[in-house]
């Protein structure tokens, strides 16, 4: 007898359990609940029991939006807080500092008023000062003073190039102080493995095309020489560049007939 009662009471509690989970409404549910803790007469086991896939797909639903607040997270993290190149810097002519992807942040000179706002100016070369005559690590690091002549260095214009596609600006007055321009859409140079072949210039635009016959040549210094001529030609010209043969016309940045050279290049 005892038993039946027992099972009695089982079917109930399953019963009462069933329909407090699907219950329609608030009401309804403490109905039931109410009816559960009557046969159970205890409050801590009156609370409507819920299915047990139903507190699964629950929990699987958390562990999910864990996973993707977690790789926000590191997305978040992953951006770079510093400026990447001058464009946000807007009208800025002065110095700041910038930051890529694989190399510590450094600081570079950004120019607003040659050709637009949010230029960084990778080379300033004047004639009447310094030397541009280097070795190949001194044009890898960069050198000079960014308040004067210099060369932002060919890993750091790698690394700019390579995070984001960059158009090049090339302002040039000769020795007769004609000033010339030319522009790039897309320039990009390789990494040293590739000796910082020039890889690509895009659409040119301006005056004289600088560039016309440095595409796809590798850099060479006084003592790394990467060019198609019999000779060095960094040291024909005492000037590190991507040069092809040593026959520069006057239509080249490293004419020794330039005053002034400045370069500069901002992210498309
Ligand atoms: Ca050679």
């Amino acid at each position: 007898m005892n038993i039946l009662y027992a099972v009695i009471f089982l079917l109930l509690k399953i019963q009462l359990n069933t329909n407090c989970a699907f219950a329609k409404n608030a009401t309804e549910r403490t109905a039931y609940e109410t009816k559960i803790y009557l046969l159970n007469n205890d409050e801590a086991t009156s609370k409507c029991e819920q299915p047990k896939f139903e507190f699964e797909k629950l929990q699987a639903k958390i562990r999910e939006q864990e996973l993707t607040i977690a790789r926000l997270e590191a997305k978040c993290l992953a951006v770079p807080t510093e400026a990447t190149s001058c464009l946000p810097f807007g009208k800025s002519n002065e110095i700041q500092r910038i930051r890529i992807p694989g190399t510590e942040s450094f600081q570079v000179l950004c120019a607003a008023k040659i050709a637009g706002e949010g230029w960084t100016v990778i080379l300033n070369k004047r004639q009447h000062t310094g030397s541009f005559y280097r070795t190949w690590n001194e044009y890898r690091n960069g050198f000079g003073d960014l308040q004067d002549d210099f060369f932002i260095g060919l890993q750091r214009l790698h690394l700019m190039t390579k995070f984001q596609p960059h158009e090049l600006y090339v302002e040039i007055k000769d020795f007769w102080n004609t000033t010339s321009y030319a522009s790039y859409s897309n320039f990009s140079i390789g990494n040293e493995t590739e000796a910082y072949k020039l890889l690509t210039l895009g659409t040119f635009t301006g005056g004289k095309d600088y560039f016309k016959t440095q595409l796809h040549m590798k850099f060479s210094t006084l003592n790394r020489d990467n060019d198609n001529d019999v000779r060095n030609c960094a040291t024909i010209f005492q000037f590190g560049w991507w040069y092809n043969t040593c026959r520069v016309g006057r239509d080249s940045v490293a004419n020794i007939f330039t005053n002034f050279v400045q370069l500069l290049i901002r992210p498309i």
